[in-house]
């Protein structure tokens, strides 16, 4: 399809920017502690990362998902990127605690300052997994 008939279709309400490949705004947190909800979907899922220090320091990872305010067992990972960098991502698995939809893991993986691309991988328990990207500018 040419531009401008794209064009014409989004002036039109045709089509929303998304159905366009507009990419959605990334949310970015940091730099500091991180407490953000972030929506997907029917879920929310609330990240915390402490003290979110750069370098060959551990931070805390709590992930907490809800589906219209009720817990979500889920198993949750998380992929660490920095995309300005020849660098290999880094993963980490957090664990569980039953009954309550909080994951939490603890990690060396922000083993430098700067901007970080995130992203949970979230498979609740008989769903659909689903991912949740953002961005963490990270300082030392
Ligand atoms: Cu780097």
């Amino acid at each position: 399809m040419k531009a401008a008939a794209l064009a014409a279709l989004t002036a039109a309400g045709a089509l929303a920017p998304a159905a366009v490949g507009a990419e959605p705004r990334a949310v970015v947190v940091g730099p500091g502690a991180v407490a953000r909800t972030l929506a997907a979907g029917p879920y929310r899922v609330a990240v915390g990362i402490s003290p979110n220090a750069a370098g060959r320091r551990p931070n805390t990872f709590v992930v907490r998902t809800t589906r219209n305010g009720k817990p979500v067992e889920a198993a949750v990972s998380i992929r660490f990127t920095m995309p300005a960098m020849r660098m290999p991502s880094l993963g980490l698995r957090l664990g569980a605690a039953r009954g309550t939809g909080v994951s939490r893991g603890v990690g060396e993986t922000l083993t430098m300052p700067g901007r970080w691309e995130i992203v949970l991988h979230v498979v609740p328990r008989g769903s659909p997994a689903f991912d949740v990207a953002f961005v963490d500018v990270v300082a030392l």
